[in-house]
């Protein structure tokens, strides 16, 4: 009760809010997406990220009502946004969210209300957390395809039975993380298994985005195996929603 009304309380006070991180296509240099990622920022601790404090929420059964809050920033940017420049913004799912919860209903309920187009709010879904349970989320994904948006597989290859999650999450786009390579350069196993899963999702249909993309190395390796979408320190760190509206609008 007590940890409800304090997270409510930061919530009123602006304490939580959202970054950007754009997303783009090397081959055109154009920005193609972006993800919102959520902060907290801490009257006493200063400005808080995910790692730190989202288990604390799933802890208390908080997440939902973050996740929704985030998603409700995201329409907001969205409908202010002129339509001539917008790009679509993918939001996080925990699963969570899922339990006990007709998320996407919730969802839509807040898209229509900041009337949004659905193809420019796309779901990510954490493979590592659809490991012990993927029944819940094969019911989301079906509903979030029926509600007409697509679903990102954040984290892929950092779990370990990332074929299996694939083969039975019809899922349209691919995130791996090139954090999984762990320091290890991509002439090493690290490249072969990258590169043989970015062909496999080209056969599966599967749009590819390599996150966590930090040296020209790595993105010249992407080229070479034709994975044209990324995301990265490399490119440009998550910003303030001011910053990225103003990339969006002027280009800078
Ligand atoms: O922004 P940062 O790279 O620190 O985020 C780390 C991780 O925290 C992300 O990969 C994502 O899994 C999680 N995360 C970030 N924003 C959200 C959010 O709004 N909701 C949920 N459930 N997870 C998030
Ligand atoms: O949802 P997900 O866990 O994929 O969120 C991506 C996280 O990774 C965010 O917390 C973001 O701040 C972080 N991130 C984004 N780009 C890079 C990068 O190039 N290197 C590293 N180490 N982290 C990154
Ligand atoms: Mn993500
Ligand atoms: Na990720």
């Amino acid at each position: 009760e007590e940890i409800i009304r304090f997270f409510e309380m930061a919530i009123a006070g602006g304490q939580i809010f959202v970054y950007y991180q754009p997303q783009y296509n090397h081959s055109t240099g154009r920005i193609v997406g972006a993800e919102g990622l959520m902060r907290w920022r801490h009257p006493e601790f200063g400005l808080q990220y995910p790692v730190n404090f989202i288990p604390i929420l799933e802890k208390y059964g908080l997440i939902h009502r973050a996740d929704l809050f985030v998603f409700e920033q995201i329409c907001r940017f969205q409908s202010n946004c002129p339509p001539s420049v917008r790009i679509p913004i993918s939001f996080n799912v925990s699963r969570h969210d899922l339990f006990g919860h007709d998320y996407v209903k919730e969802l839509e309920a807040i898209r229509k209300k900041y009337d949004v187009p659905v193809k420019y709010l796309h779901a990510e879904i954490t493979e590592s957390s659809a490991i012990g349970g993927i029944d819940l989320f094969i019911k989301a994904i079906t509903q979030f395809h029926e509600a007409g948006y697509l679903v990102a597989m954040d984290d892929f290859g950092s779990g370990y039975s990332s074929l299996s999650v694939l083969k039975d999450l019809p899922v349209d786009i691919l995130k791996f993380d090139l954090q999984f390579l762990a320091g290890e350069g991509l002439g090493g196993r690290g490249g072969i298994i990258l590169n043989s899963a970015i062909q496999m999702a080209k056969w599966l249909e599967t749009q590819v985005l390599a996150e966590g993309v930090e040296t020209i190395e790595q993105a010249d390796f992407l080229k070479s195996v034709g994975c044209n979408y990324v995301q990265g320190y490399l490119y440009a760190k998550p910003m303030p929603e001011e910053k990225m509206r103003s990339l969006l609008e002027t280009g800078s």
